[in-house]
């Protein structure tokens, strides 16, 4: 295996151990694993951590709307127990040795191994492999092997499957809170091979698990009992025999009251009956994922370290999707962890969304197809708050309802709403999908614009159309007016909403009769949207040439970075309290920047360098979705060694747990920001109305990269090096893609499928 697609920890450390389990997690956009250990016997990380999309319980906390609820911690089917001659094997630092822990990217699958001694000196090496099935949602796999190394102790496994947890609460920045958190399963079934546990409260949920365990052996082991228990868990209790490994195989089935099954359990035992083998759903799961790879892989030479990152952030975002249902979407951490309660933010639409536009249009439409499920609370939440049209909420449940606390800004964070409809239109520019367009997505075009008619307030004294009290990109901005982002965003929702009526009109015309009348539209409603778009409020300083992320930015107190971020740790668990932050001039995360690479056309490069030398002394960098947006803006402003940099850093921002806090689950944007900076950023990939723009800006460490992406029914492989960009299309849809590059156009269709184009730098 090529050690490129393999990542690979070496030491055991147990104080860093907690915040490792998430970056080796393993999932399948149904259920998720953290990379906790199989065989820990007590305490917190003894609790596993396997979370199921949708499956939620009722949490302790009071959100805006509707109940508090959070992912549950579902029964840990990994569940393990060995003994040595009745000592327990605990993972303690002085009793293991040549300790290994790898994730196998391509298949995938989570290796880990150890040599334990004994308090008698005995030695035992144990492996322990798992994975959760890419071919099948409901199947996950374990294998354990154990060899006594020059001894022959009694050996004593029990594999079982356990529902007796709690979650795990783990939802702040390292030091780690211990406190247990909501016990949400209650166990009303289980015999050795099944198990039937409910969640009541927020939704009755039932949830059914079984196992299917082997002990396999290439010898006999001596005097081999196989017991069961009233618990569902198998025992096997043996001799061991000298350097002679021992296996155990386990096929694992989940089926919840939510999957369409009247009876989980039923459905489960029905599994359960049939023949199955570990090697052979190993080997099916690994063929899915080759298929997966085949189109999602982004090849790079020039640095082995930069490509098993690159691999790793997108191996996270297909794990998360929950492609089998449109009706879930990925929340900020999937499902990997309990921060923000499985909530879904900005983050799936601005930073995941255009990695499954460009490699699995079919997961990103699901993606899209959930704000649609949810555009009925939308217009519900804006009714709520006396505006009309679609609010969509900040931090949104499944159901699409406002989660985030009462009090804690959701009010004011509205980019989301033109967030969602600039996404639309980058998925419609990539794939040009009518039948989501006309069924979906002008409907929420529409919507969102009429949520902005109404927010935005006329100003008596200028006559410009202010939008007030807001919370852009930059939450250290507490409470602003005419955030630049959100105020450009926003016109920018009004135009696209404006241009979906006009083709809606001229090409889909009874679609549009239809949609209409559905929701009441009116001409005159364009011509309010035609005044907001030319009065809107978009500050911007002419001196400087600098456009302002505020009407107050520039007029705030100059902050010392050094002194109020002296270390790693955010600001506002160290220095400054949140409610002070609105004195200085600090920018959290990108604001004019990101805004600057949505609507990149509508400022001039040297806005852009303005801004980056204005703004960046200003960041501090307190979320993981900065670093990611500076990699690509440097790069497209030329600033190669600084996109690089930044690259760096999303790229092992969860490995390296820069914030300190990716024991509460892996960030999922800061996946999505990665495949930008590499595709946007150093391919220099743009995809606008009418072409695709290659200007390839490659760092200096990398030979070359290639990667496919599907461009309107077309796959296109591009392989971009130093010397030359190389365009093949692989598959077509029949109709010519216009290309172009060094300023040139190139028509790419069946017959003439490649081309070759020399450039390097900037073009
Ligand atoms: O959506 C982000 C926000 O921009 C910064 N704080 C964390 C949220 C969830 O990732």
């Amino acid at each position: 295996m090529n050690n490129n697609w393999i990542l690979t920890v070496k030491t055991y450390n147990r104080e860093k151990r907690a915040s490792m389990e998430p970056v080796f997690s393993l999932g399948n956009g149904y259920m998720c694993s953290r990379g906790f250990f199989d065989e820990e016997q007590d305490g917190l990380l003894s609790l596993g951590g396997i979370y199921m999309a949708g499956i939620f319980g009722l949490a302790r906390y009071t959100p805006w709307k509707g109940k508090g609820r959070e992912l549950v911690n579902t029964p840990n089917f990994y569940s393990t127990k060995i003994f040595a001659d009745n000592e327990a094997v605990t993972v303690d630092e002085e009793k293991i040795s040549d300790f290994q822990i790898q994730l196998d990217m391509k298949t995938p699958k989570l290796n880990r191994s150890y040599v334990w001694t004994s308090s008698n000196g005995n030695k035992l090496r144990l492996e322990f492999e798992r994975f959760i099935s890419g071919s099948d949602l409901h199947t996950a796999g374990q294998k354990i092997c154990i060899t006594p190394i020059g001894c022959a102790p009694t050996i004593r496994i029990e594999v079982g499957i356990n529902a007796d947890v709690t979650n795990l609460n783990l939802v702040s920045s390292e030091p780690l809170p211990v406190q247990p958190g909501v016990k949400h399963l209650n166990l009303v079934y289980q015999d050795t091979n099944c198990i039937l546990a409910e969640i009541r409260g927020y939704e009755d949920v039932a949830i059914a698990e079984g196992q299917k365990v082997s002990f396999k052996t290439p010898h006999n082991a001596e005097g081999l009992i196989h017991s069961t228990s009233n618990d569902c868990r198998h025992i096997f209790e043996y001799r061991g025999i000298e350097n002679k490994c021992c296996e155990i195989e386990k096929i694992v089935y989940v089926y919840t009251s939510k999957d369409g099954e009247k009876d989980p359990l039923f459905r489960v035992k029905k599994l359960l009956e049939a023949e199955a083998c570990y090697q052979e759903k190993l080997k099916e799961h690994k063929a899915a994922w080759n298929k997966r790879w085949e189109v999602s892989d982004i090849v790079v030479e020039g640095s082995e370290e930069d490509q098993i990152s690159i691999r790793y952030n997108i191996l996270q975002l297909i794990q998360s999707c929950p492609e089998h249902n449109s009706k879930l979407s990925i929340g900020a951490r999937g499902l990997t962890g309990e921060m923000y309660e499985g909530c879904i933010f900005w983050d799936t639409e601005i930073f995941m969304l255009p990695f499954f536009t460009f490699t699995n249009p079919k997961a990103a439409q699901n993606l899209l197809k959930f704000r649609y499920h949810t555009l009925p609370e939308a217009r519900k939440h804006a009714e709520r708050n006396w505006f009309k049209g679609a609010m969509y909420p900040w931090q949104a449940s499944e159901k699409g309802i406002e989660q985030t606390p009462l009090g804690v800004g959701a009010y004011y964070s509205i980019h989301i709403v033109a967030d969602i409809a600039y996404s639309i239109m980058e998925y419609w520019n990539a794939t040009r999908d009518e039948e989501f367009i006309t069924e979906a997505g002008a409907e929420i075009l529409i919507e969102t614009a009429r949520f902005w008619e109404s927010r935005v307030h006329k100003n008596p004294f200028s006559g410009k159309y202010d939008i007030l009290a807001v919370r852009g990109p930059n939450e250290y901005g507490v409470i602003v007016n005419n955030n630049l982002y959100t105020n450009m965003m926003a016109q920018q929702n009004l135009i696209l909403a404006k241009a979906i009526i006009q083709l809606m009109k001229e090409k889909y015309s009874a679609e549009w009769e239809q949609l209409k009348d559905k929701i009441g539209f009116r001409d005159e409603e364009i011509s309010r949207w035609d005044d907001i778009i030319e009065n809107i409020t978009l500050c911007y300083n002419a001196e400087l040439d600098l456009y302002e992320e505020d009407d107050m930015y520039l007029s705030r107190v100059p902050l010392d970075m050094k002194k109020a971020k002296p270390t790693a740790k955010r600001i506002i668990d160290t220095t400054i309290p949140y409610e002070g932050l609105m004195l200085y001039q600090v920018t959290k995360q990108a604001d004019v920047l990101h805004l600057m690479k949505n609507l990149h056309w509508r400022f001039t490069h040297q806005q852009k360098v303005n801004a980056w030398e204005y703004y960046v002394p200003k960041t501090c960098f307190d979320s993981s979705l900065a670093y990611s947006i500076h990699a690509v803006m440097a790069a497209q402003i030329g600033l190669h060694e600084e996109a690089y940099n930044y690259f760096k850093i999303c790229a092992n921002f969860d490995i390296r747990n820069v914030l300190l806090n990716t024991v509460s689950g892996l960030h999922f944007a800061n996946f999505g920001g990665t495949w930008q900076a590499v595709v946007f950023g150093f391919a220099g990939l743009q995809v606008d109305e009418d072409h695709i723009k290659i200007s390839p800006r490659l760092p200096n460490a990398w030979n070359s990269i290639s990667f496919h992406i599907w461009y309107r029914g077309n796959l296109l492989k591009i392989s971009v090096s130093k010397e030359s960009t190389e365009v093949f299309l692989k598959k077509s849809n029949g109709k010519a893609i216009c290309l172009k590059a060094s300023n040139t156009e190139f028509i790419l269709d069946e017959s003439n499928n490649y081309t070759k184009l020399s450039m390097n730098g900037d073009q």
